[in-house]
């Protein structure tokens, strides 16, 4: 049988045999016989237009591209006949003609530059000068006298990111490379990705770190630590130092492509204000401290408060940002040490209603599918994501799909990116998901598109479900959705029709009033057409942070435990686990917790790897909240906002490249974080300092651990789901759970034959209750807020990195025919006010939004959007409705 798949052929005189369908230039890689591959990148398809890695096949005088010819049986193939290197030779001698000669000799490790130094060819080169360097982008410098029209970079920019920034000009002598800007590279449409100078063979497109910090001694592959979708990267490193990040080109999530987060925007890690020493703040003033000092004074405050008030007056918040394994330890912290199940994580703020709704219907709060999946699919339901900004490398994923003629539905009050793509946008008013989605659901029955075995076989609450869907006419839903019937029933057809349909969905659904139930509705609309459990189909939030669905996994969350087990039924398999008493009250969430400080119940807090008072909504009630705390404590990298403010204590932490540990992506997919560099002298991994603090509270015995393989050891005991998955088997790329044995590959589709929860799932008809917060005659626009691409949440990372180059603001989005009534300009500041409070900020005159409606990020400091955004929440979870906020917009004069 395995005989029938394999293919011999002779190379230089040796028997080979390898798998049927590979090309020859795939084969040489493998035994090690190197031969030019100027236009070659192993992420596009084969371009045979350099002519360098030319081979002779069956003694044929046409010498044939080895990267465009596929091996065959009995095959026989010569690679450096002296005929062959001649011929290559000729051709380098070509290229180099009017090459600067002198970049060969200052970066001989260019690909190009090698292939003429190998051939002997730079000492006859002509001395000829560099062009003009384009410096204008932070990241990358131009020098198109170095281009050898390879053309790689305009492939992958347009294979891989799908932004088609790079251009072919001209023809003959005169054809050269050119970016889509009439002036410098960084007016162009770039986004920064660095796909290109990561291709380019000769630095014609260079990275600026490649000349700042030199070559890497060696890399190391770890994970990427901003956002969800959990690229694998591969740093550089010399003399402890990061000298720059590539990405890996074998991921399985990120096929060798990045974003300019993951690729460039690292060096907050060397920033000069990184805290390095444990600090207390006596009278108002920051004291460096001792470790030793910092936790025996934080371990006194925490057990006064206990004994004076109780272990409920504190409240501890994880980090989405840091480990499964600190958080894990956290939580055991505060449920073991403390005493109290006011535990939670900014998990609350984000996805916690799509977690809700789906484990309510199906019995799983995460990702029914994987990234894989998008090239399976044909139709893509985009929900409130603004993908190519957020989580870019799948954006571009998508959008190469798009390309191939995949169907795009939108559902987004903003054109995004995906707009330009899709099918069907369907342009809501928001905060209207419910009335839409139940639309298309009436439209699918209505016009008998669900999939009639599918409800028979795995569904149940079919008749109530009619019934009460029946009323949700596209006629009815189009007032309340400011969407066109026409679109509504179009949209529906095309996502039960052209199947496997696959549904991305952002916080446009989940901060809502109905952030819940608005994730229950694109369930319902996925079970309705049995969307669900099959490759490329399912409900796939894409999460917010790096670990944020790994740090309420772990347990930051009031009411369960480890593995999403629920206090009220597990906590005596939990004090078995940890040999300790428990907690059974209810714990607080951090909305209810900033409450219970207002009201001078909660005390004190230990808050990890979270900026609170800037992240929340309606930061003049969140601040008079933190202002009544007795102690804080705050463990991060820097002095944010909530620590400059409100800390007592802060203890500093070692980053990313820094430590060891996993994180868990938004496909279930458990990564190990390895550690790149040693952090500076005075910082600690989270996890030792909370074993640290442990130990000087009096409870060492629980959190005895020297490594985090061993707290991920434990982590496996507590939670079933993930016991298969030990540290040995996450290289290289991790493993999705459920994996509860150690021989099982873990799981990329969920619900396949059963739902978690049963056999049956149960379709859920939803009433639609709009949100209180409604335009009124002095509050006549709704504010959205959310993020663009350079930007980071907090900002805290982003802002001490070039990227605050590119972008140094967040700007006011407004229709210009609001800003004409307003009488804005484009780039006036202008005065944003809700019954909140009120700020200013730039403003950008954008079609892009609704008439009525504004758009702003809220990743600025100076900005602070959320002075201005509304504290009402989701009904089931609490997660801000960072969505909507009344405002009206003024001229600063006329204030
Ligand atoms: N560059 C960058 N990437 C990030 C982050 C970042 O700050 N910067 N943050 C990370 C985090 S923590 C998260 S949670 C994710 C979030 O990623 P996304 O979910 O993409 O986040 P947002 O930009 O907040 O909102 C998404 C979209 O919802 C739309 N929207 C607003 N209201 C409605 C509505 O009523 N209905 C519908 N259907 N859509 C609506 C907005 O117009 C917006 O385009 O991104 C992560 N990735
Ligand atoms: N107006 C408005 N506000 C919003 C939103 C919105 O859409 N609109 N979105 C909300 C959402 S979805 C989110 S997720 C929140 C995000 O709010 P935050 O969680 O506050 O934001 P981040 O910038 O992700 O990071 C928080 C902190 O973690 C620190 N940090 C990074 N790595 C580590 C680590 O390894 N260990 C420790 N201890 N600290 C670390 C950073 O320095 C930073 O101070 O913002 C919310 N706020
Ligand atoms: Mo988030």
């Amino acid at each position: 049988m395995f005989e029938r798949h394999m293919v011999k052929v002779i190379i230089n005189g040796k028997a080979y045999s390898f798998e049927e369908g590979k090309s020859i230039l795939d084969v040489l890689k493998v035994i090690q016989v190197h031969v030019p591959t100027l236009c070659y990148d192993e992420r596009l398809p084969a371009a045979h237009s350099c002519r360098t890695c030319l081979v002779k096949v069956n003694e044929d005088p046409k010498l044939l591209p080895s990267c465009m010819t596929r091996i065959a049986n009995g095959m026989k193939i010569e690679t450096h006949l002296p005929e062959i290197e001649e011929y290559r030779k000729g051709i380098l001698r070509m290229m180099a003609e009017e090459y600067p000669v002198s970049t060969v000799r200052a970066y001989p490790e260019k690909e190009f530059h090698h292939w003429l130094n190998y051939y002997g060819l730079t000492n006859e080169m002509k001395d000829n000068p560099c062009g003009s360097i384009d410096h204008s982008h932070p990241y990358m410098d131009v020098d198109m006298s170095r281009c050898i029209s390879c053309f790689r970079c305009v492939r992958i920019c347009n294979k891989l990111q799908g932004q088609f920034v790079w251009h072919v000009i001209n023809r003959g002598d005169r054809l050269k490379v050119i970016s889509d800007s009439k002036d410098s590279f960084n007016n162009s449409s770039c986004v920064s990705c660095g796909a290109c100078a990561d291709t380019c063979p000769t630095g014609a497109i260079e990275d600026k770190n490649v000349i700042r910090y030199g070559l890497p001694a060696h890399t190391v592959r770890t994970v990427c630590a901003y956002c969800g979708v959990g690229c694998e990267i591969e740093v550089g490193v010399k003399n402890n130092t990061i000298t720059g990040i590539h990405a890996a080109v074998d991921s399985p999530v990120n096929r060798g492509h990045l974003c300019v987060k993951g690729r460039y925007a690292w060096e907050y890690s060397v920033s000069s204000d990184r805290i390095t020493h444990p600090m207390i703040r006596r009278n108002g003033e920051w004291e460096v401290t001792s470790w030793e000092e910092a936790l025996h004074y934080c371990s006194q405050r925490l057990q006064e408060m206990v004994g004076q008030h109780g272990p409920d007056s504190i409240g501890i918040l994880g980090s989405a940002r840091a480990t499964n394994e600190d958080n894990y330890l956290i939580q055991k912290f505060a449920r073991t040490v403390i005493g109290t199940n006011n535990v939670d994580c900014c998990a609350r703020v984000c996805h916690q209603p799509t977690a809700k709704a789906m484990s309510l219907i199906l019995g799983t709060g995460a990702a029914t599918n994987s990234f894989n999946d998008i090239e399976k699919a044909k139709t893509f339901l985009l929900a409130g994501t603004n993908t190519c900004e957020n989580h870019p490398i799948v954006g571009a994923r998508i959008k190469q799909m798009a390309r191939k003629g995949a169907n795009l539905i939108v559902v987004d009050p903003r054109k995004t990116e995906f707009t330009q793509y899709a099918k069907f946008h369907l342009q809501l008013k928001a905060g209207t998901n419910i009335p839409l989605f139940n639309a298309m659901a009436q439209v699918i029955i209505e016009e008998g598109l669900y999939d009639h075995q599918f409800i028979e076989e795995r569904i149940e609450g079919w008749e109530e479900y009619k019934r009460v869907i029946q009323e949700w006419t596209p006629e009815r839903a189009s007032k309340i959705c400011r969407v066109h019937p026409r679109l509504i029933r179009g949209a529906s057809r095309m996502y039960a029709n052209n199947t496997p349909s696959i549904c991305f969905h952002g916080l446009g659904i989940t901060e809502h009033t109905q952030g819940t139930e608005g994730v229950m509705a694109l369930v319902n609309l996925a079970l309705l057409t049995g969307n669900i459990g099959k490759p490329g189909t399912g409900i796939n939030p894409l999460r917010g942070q790096n670990n944020v669905q790994g740090s309420s996994a772990m347990g930051c969350d009031p009411s369960v435990y480890t593995g999403m087990a629920p206090v009220e039924k597990e906590k005596s398999r939990f004090e078995k686990l940890w040999q300790t008493l428990l907690p059974g009250n209810r714990g607080l969430n951090l909305p209810e917790m900033l409450e219970a400080a207002r009201k001078g119940k909660l005390k004190s807090m230990w808050i990890v790897g979270y900026d609170v008072s800037f992240t929340m909504p309606d930061a003049n009630r969140t601040e008079e909240a933190l202002r009544n705390l007795d102690f804080m404590v705050i463990q991060d990298m820097f002095m944010n906002e909530t620590a400059q403010k409100f800390a007592d204590v802060f203890l500093p932490v070692a980053t990313s490249f820094e430590k060891e540990g996993t994180f868990m992506n938004s496909e279930r997919r458990i990564q190990k974080l390895r550690k790149v560099i040693s952090p500076p002298a005075g910082v600690m991994a989270d996890w030792e300092i909370i074993c640290r603090m442990a130990e000087v509270m009096g409870k060492k015995d629980l959190f005895v651990f020297s490594s985090t393989q061993e707290i991920w050891n434990e982590v496996r005991k507590a939670w079933h789901a993930v016991y298969g998955i030990t540290y040995e088997r996450l290289d290289p790329s991790g493993l999705q759970w459920p994996c509860p044995t150690i021989d099982h590959a873990g799981t990329e589709i969920l619900h396949q034959d059963t739902f978690t929860i049963g056999s049956r799932a149960r379709l859920r008809p939803l009433d639609y209750t709009p949100t209180r917060e409604q335009v009124s005659a002095l509050y006549p626009l709704i504010l959205i807020t959310g993020r663009e691409l350079y930007h980071f949440n907090a900002g805290t990372m982003t802002y001490r990195t070039p990227n605050k180059d590119i972008l140094n603001t967040d700007f006011l989005h407004i229709h210009p025919h609001d800003a004409y009534h307003i009488g804005l300009e484009e780039n006036e500041l202008a005065n944003i006010v809700s019954i909140y409070g009120e700020t200013a900020l730039p403003v950008v005159i954008d079609p892009s939004v609704r008439k009525g409606e504004l758009f702003a990020t809220f990743n600025n400091k100076d900005v602070f959007i959320n002075k201005v955004t509304s504290p009402l929440n989701d009904n089931y979870v609490q997660t801000p409705e960072y969505k909507i906020t009344a405002v009206r917009v003024e001229k600063m004069s006329a204030k």
